[in-house]
């Protein structure tokens, strides 16, 4: 008789996985999606998520939660929302959002049944950790009349002027992707007001990034303090965004969204802008104010690699790291990793300040890493950034910065992931965009890798990807001048520690 070797549990897959960050947030195993409910509760963080315990791809999904008391290091709790046996919710707990509903912690979320979903509420304990779902959901029963929709789903709900107003994402067939308002007393009984905005699929490519999609995922209307808040600085004009990501028949795009001005029943954009420079890298993101008046967001780190891939190292999907967002000067969101990230930092070393050339500067080695630079690019220079190199260069991941010919304020922030890794089933497509870079060429750089996770930071702008290289070497960081004079005024990297040690249970 032959005895079978047992199978290893999604948490041991989860564990051997080289791939898998470590001061990210992911999930027990299982599969990962959006944040979601994001608060702050009496003082500690909660971070729920779209969450299937049962495998690593995303299927039945549950609302995992996690607490914090200084957004880095997380505590699992347990499973927040699951699927019912029965009721609107049988096929999903989709994403949403928390509210404070007079001191009672109140989910409003998407119920998936029959494809297709329908919001929800849930009342949550003192704690936050035991949730009851109403006996009336769906609380909205039916999609508005006289609207053909192409999808409908999660939430951005808020109070003012004693109501509840809620946003729910959606599409409109014909036309482009929408957010219909609604109204509440009770955030039981729901009165459609009309479309907030809606977008025009019929312009814009998505090569471009200016293609707002057939249905916008994850709404989420906010004012953004203004990043001169406090120092003296002119303020200027209030400004609200609305965010969203881009979605069209089942494929997820890339996160944009619109500068403007909320006006009561409508948004007035201005300019359409994108969120993070790594497209559906940085996907379906949400945002909260914390107690002390900062906007937090974070957001879903998809994978670059297959299912096949996915289910073989039982995990899939990561947590950004929490951005603080601020308006910046230019009218455009910045974002900055929290600064509570940099108290996972350990063996600091520093670089002297020179003119770089084209032979690179090591910039340290290592899968867990926080590089800042700060450099003056003169007019049409570049300076590349090799990460997660191997020592002769067969796998590395290729960042260049490049500052614009001429006066002018502007740059471009590119990153090559084509010899990311000798294993052609990952993408290694690249990522792009414009970074503003002033009339002093100055450049703040921030890039933060850990394992297959990498966020990077250019003035204010996010550029958000994925690596899988197959060499253990593939771990050396190094900058360099590509073209034009390129001054570095300083250079730090440290070494970054992981934020849980061992196996996590995959109920807990
Ligand atoms: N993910 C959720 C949806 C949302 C999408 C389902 C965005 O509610 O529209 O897991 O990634």
């Amino acid at each position: 008789m032959s005895s079978r070797a047992p199978q290893p549990t999604l948490v041991e897959l989860a564990e051997a996985d080289r791939h898998r960050p470590r001061f990210h947030f992911v999930s027990p195993a299982g599969w990962l999606n959006d944040p979601n409910g994001l608060t702050q509760w009496d003082g500690t963080y909660h971070l729920f998520y779209q969450y299937n315990p049962t495998s690593a791809l995303h299927s039945r999904i549950h609302w995992g939660h996690a607490t914090s008391t200084d957004l880095v290091t997380w505590a699992d709790q347990p499973i927040a929302l699951v699927p019912g046996d029965e009721g609107p919710d049988r096929d999903g707990c989709w994403s949403g959002v928390l509210v404070d509903d007079d001191g009672t912690p109140t989910v409003v979320y998407s119920g998936r049944h029959d494809e297709r979903e329908l919001p929800c509420v849930a009342t949550g304990s003192a704690d936050l950790n035991t949730w009851i779902k109403d006996p009336g959901n769906p609380v909205i029963a039916d999609y508005p009349d006289g609207l053909d929709l192409t999808a409908y789903r999660d939430h951005c709900v808020w109070r003012e002027d004693g109501r509840w107003r809620h946003l729910v994402g959606s599409g409109i067939a014909g036309q482009g992707g929408t957010a219909l308002l609604y109204e509440s007393t009770d955030l039981r009984h729901w009165d459609y007001v009309g479309p907030l905005l809606t977008g025009d699929a019929s312009t814009g490519t998505v090569d471009a990034g200016d293609w707002t999609g057939t249905m916008w995922e994850c709404v989420d209307l906010f004012r953004p303090p203004a990043a001169s808040e406090g120092d003296g600085a002119r303020k200027p004009d209030p400004v609200d965004v609305l965010v969203f990501s881009a979605w069209d028949a089942g494929v997820t795009h890339y996160p944009l969204y619109w500068s403007g001005r909320y006006r009561g029943d409508t948004f007035e954009p201005d300019r359409l802008h994108r969120l993070d420079l790594g497209g559906r890298y940085f996907y379906a993101p949400q945002s909260f104010r914390d107690e002390s008046g900062r906007r937090v967001l974070f957001g879903w780190l998809q994978e670059g690699r297959d299912d096949e891939a996915m289910v073989a190292h039982g995990w899939s999907g990561v947590m950004s790291l929490p951005r603080v967002v601020t308006l910046g000067p230019d009218g455009a969101l910045a974002q900055a990793p929290a600064p509570e990230v940099a108290t996972l930092r350990t063996d600091e070393q520093r670089r002297a300040a020179q003119e770089l050339g084209p032979v690179p500067l090591g910039l340290g080695e290592g899968d867990q890493r926080d590089l800042e630079l700060v450099m003056v690019l003169e007019p049409g220079a570049s300076a590349v950034l090799v990460l997660a190199s191997t020592g002769d260069g067969e796998e590395a991941t290729v960042l260049r910065v490049r500052r614009d010919v001429g006066p002018g304020p502007g740059g471009t922030v590119a990153l090559d992931r084509s010899r990311s890794s000798l294993d052609d089933s990952v993408d290694r497509t690249p990522r792009s965009g414009e970074v503003p870079i002033g009339a002093d060429g100055r450049v703040d750089l921030r890039v933060l890798v850990d394992h297959s996770a990498l966020e990077v930071f250019v003035n204010g702008r996010a550029l958000t990807a994925r690596v899988y290289p197959t060499r253990e070497d593939a771990t050396r960081a190094t900058v360099a001048a590509e073209t034009g004079a390129v001054e570095l005024l300083a250079a730090t990297s440290w070494a970054m520690r992981g934020t849980w040690d061992g196996p996590r249970p995959l109920y807990p």
